[in-house]
């Protein structure tokens, strides 16, 4: 993720950002277009969705449908005052929030605090995106943070109910680390972890599971840093093998370089499955897509496909993508009410598909 560059996004004026506080405190997303508007008063952007909730930002959406009914599991994006550097440590989360609601465009349930970093003993600081999933009659939370080490880890914790509160384990999942849990379950019921996000997610420093802080980012002719899979065991609390690189290849069937930096992968991964199709999504981080690749394995190789989300305001760009009620749906974020790269704000919008699988182009501004 970015560490340093701050929003490009046109200054709104404080009234502006107000009204759209009062109005939108429990409103759900509605697909209408807003336009912000600048200091002189012209109006520059013009919103494809507007905010899920704005009495808390909120980033990094992972949904799932459980029981019928949607439930986001988002980072809480706070103001903590953390001075802003090349680690990305003002984005200093402390707590997570779960959202829900019935239907896309429904009444949106903020069902408040579901963990707390002080309640997970080995966490040092920064609980970035997390993941969810249901199995054995239990919801597992998934979540990055940094361990008292300074080293990202992916814990886990567990509830009852989907939207917590959560109970953590006293340690990470053995062999985990970097960020941006994905857990995706294939059709034959078994569970798989994505992850990894480089730069300030530090997979750059974990070659051949070895971790070297010393390792830097790549330059552009080296082979692209690859994401990571694992298989998950039965208790949904530790991987069932090794970890695993994944191949994305360009559609010349050759692995990226560092310098294919619109197209090779930078962080928040999310697998789903589509018509037999694995497609595995992801961040192109300093160039800003979100981008889906093609393949016929869980392990991958994924073939590069195209844009999702064209770049959206704020530096990040971090989503999932479900399907409810026969209709697919891109839950994305950016940083309208708040114009700061590290206070940002969910989405969601209507995903569509060519007849050949292939996926829609979307602008989230016109
Ligand atoms: O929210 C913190 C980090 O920003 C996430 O882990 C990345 O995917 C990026 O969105």
């Amino acid at each position: 993720m970015n560490l340093s560059k701050s929003t490009s996004s046109s200054i709104a004026i404080a009234a502006f950002s107000l009204l759209l506080l009062s109005c939108n405190q429990t409103e759900s997303s509605k697909t209408t277009a807003t336009k912000k508007v600048d200091s002189t008063g012209s109006k520059t952007k013009e919103y494809l969705s507007q905010p899920l909730v704005s009495h808390i930002y909120t980033a990094d959406p992972s949904a799932h449908v459980f029981n019928g009914r949607i439930y986001v599991y988002p980072s809480h994006d706070t103001a903590t005052g953390t001075p802003e550097d090349d680690l990305g440590s003002h984005f200093n989360m402390m707590d997570y929030h779960i959202l829900s609601m019935d239907s896309v465009g429904g009444k949106v349930t903020d069902h408040g605090v579901a963990l707390d970093i002080k309640n997970i003993p080995w966490a040092g600081r920064q609980l970035w995106a997390p993941d969810a999933a249901f199995a054995n009659n239990t919801y597992y939370l998934y979540f990055p943070v940094k361990d008292k080490q300074d080293v990202f880890r992916i814990g886990v914790a567990t509830s009852s109910k989907p939207e917590g509160p959560f109970t953590p384990e006293a340690a990470p999942i053995k062999g985990s680390y970097s960020i941006d849990p994905c857990v995706f379950k294939d059709d034959d019921g078994s569970f798989y972890m994505y992850f990894g996000g480089i730069w300030g997610g530090q997979l750059q420093r974990w070659n051949n599971n070895s971790y070297d802080s010393t390792k830097g980012n790549r330059k552009a002719d080296e082979a692209a840093i690859l994401p990571r899979i694992a298989k998950l065991s039965a208790d949904m609390k530790s991987f069932a093998g090794p970890v695993k690189e994944i191949q994305v290849l360009g559609q010349d069937g050759k692995p990226y370089t560092e310098k294919n930096n619109d197209k090779r992968f930078f962080e928040g991964a999310w697998t789903f499955k589509k018509d037999g199709k694995y497609y595995f999504t992801y961040s192109t981080g300093d160039t800003h897509n979100l981008v889906y690749a093609t393949g016929t394995s869980p392990y991958g190789p994924f073939t590069y496909q195209g844009i999702i989300l064209n770049p959206v305001e704020g530096w990040t760009s971090h989503h999932s993508i479900i399907e409810k009620d026969g209709k697919w749906w891109l839950f994305y974020h950016d940083t309208q009410l708040s114009g700061k790269t590290h206070l940002r704000n969910v989405k969601v919008t209507e995903l569509k598909y060519n007849d050949d699988g292939s996926i829609q182009t979307i602008s989230a501004n016109k």
